[in-house]
């Protein structure tokens, strides 16, 4: 039998026509290239065929051949491709989709705390650190803290059952370590966790602080006064009204209770300040020369200034909070604020 080309492709594309897969193509394939197809009887059936038509019977069985080849070719990309772009289209993630995740954020007291030694630390303070389990002769001897003060009370001191050491009352140790090691001029801030016998809704057994001290030939009161105003001026991110009022810490001499005009009421008036229109926000004084004299820096020669603020009192006014255990309780509602 004479082949007739265009029946064969005929009835092939009648065949692919309702092929959707790789699967369906590879069954139509083997009907037409497999071992019995039909493109391969041809090429079989050439030796049946009378000698002078041989030829001619040849050149067509390969150009259907070819034709078909050809098709199944193209039909095999187009189904892997079609297989790939369905694969992608299932990992697909929209990028732009809103999600409710929400991201984590630093603590408020960890904010102020960073806010307070940046700001120390653009005026000149380098930041130390210390042990919070502290030898009570750094939180107290060498501090002009005499034997009997009140401060070292058991009331007030968490003393622990290791002979000669508290978990320090204030960060101030790290500052005589400080001048124990280093020569002056010193100008550094001590940050870090304290620990007193208090509890009410001020005060928590553990806070932090962040005590500065400076050491120098030249300074004075003015000096000192200059630091803290400029230092409030630039936490509170307002030009304030300050107030300092005579105090006494036996590590400095004179001693100062710093006050700042109201930051709720403006110096109207309210709960926070009690009607004063005033703030009590740190503590300072220039450095007790028995102090110096105890850290072997010569009294003569040198002078120093040095305050003390709680971190936990500033987060409270900078935010409005009016309980200091809000910071500790890790309630989410309350943290998200910040
Ligand atoms: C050395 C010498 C002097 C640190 C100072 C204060 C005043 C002060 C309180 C503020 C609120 C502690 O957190 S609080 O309860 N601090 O009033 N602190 S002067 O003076 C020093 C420290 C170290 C060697």
């Amino acid at each position: 039998m004479w082949p007739d080309k265009a029946q064969i492709l005929r009835e092939l594309y009648e065949e692919l026509a309702p092929v959707c897969d790789l699967q369906d193509l590879e069954k139509v394939k083997a009907k037409y290239l497999g071992k019995n197809g039909i493109v391969k009887n041809l090429s079989k059936s050439l030796k049946d065929i009378p000698l002078e038509q041989r030829k001619e019977f040849g050149i067509i069985a390969n150009e259907i051949r070819e034709i078909v080849e050809q098709i199944f070719e193209e039909k095999t990309n187009y189904f892997k491709e079609l297989k790939t772009r369905e694969n992608l289209l299932k990992e697909y993630v929209d990028p732009t989709i809103p999600h409710t995740i929400k991201k984590g954020h630093l603590h408020p007291i960890s904010l102020t705390l960073d806010r307070i030694l940046n700001i120390l630390k653009s005026m000149g303070f380098l930041e130390k650190k210390g042990p919070e389990l502290e030898k009570e002769e750094y939180n107290f001897d060498m501090l002009n803290i005499p034997k009997y003060h009140p401060a070292r009370d058991m009331q007030d001191t968490f003393y622990v059952n290791k002979e000669g050491y508290v978990l320090r009352t204030h960060t101030s140790p790290i500052q005589i370590r400080t001048m124990l090691s280093e020569k002056p001029p010193i100008y550094i801030t001590a940050p870090g966790k304290v620990y007193r016998k208090d509890d009410d809704p001020t005060h928590s057994p553990m806070f932090f602080q962040v005590e500065g001290l400076a050491i120098d030939k030249h300074i004075n009161l003015k000096y000192l006064k200059y630091t803290l105003d400029t230092f409030l001026k630039l936490f509170f991110d307002k030009s304030l009204k300050t107030r300092y009022r005579s105090s006494y810490f036996p590590f400095t001499e004179p001693s100062f209770e710093v006050d700042i005009g109201c930051v709720i009421c403006g110096g109207s008036g309210c709960r926070v300040c009690k009607n004063t229109g005033w703030l009590e926000v740190m503590g300072c004084g220039m450095v007790h020369p028995n102090v110096l004299t105890n850290c072997h820096i010569d009294a003569n020669i040198y002078i120093g200034f040095a305050f003390g603020m709680g971190v936990e009192r500033l987060a409270m006014l900078y935010y409005g909070i009016d309980n200091i255990k809000s910071f500790y309780e890790n309630d989410v509602r309350f943290l998200s604020h910040f």
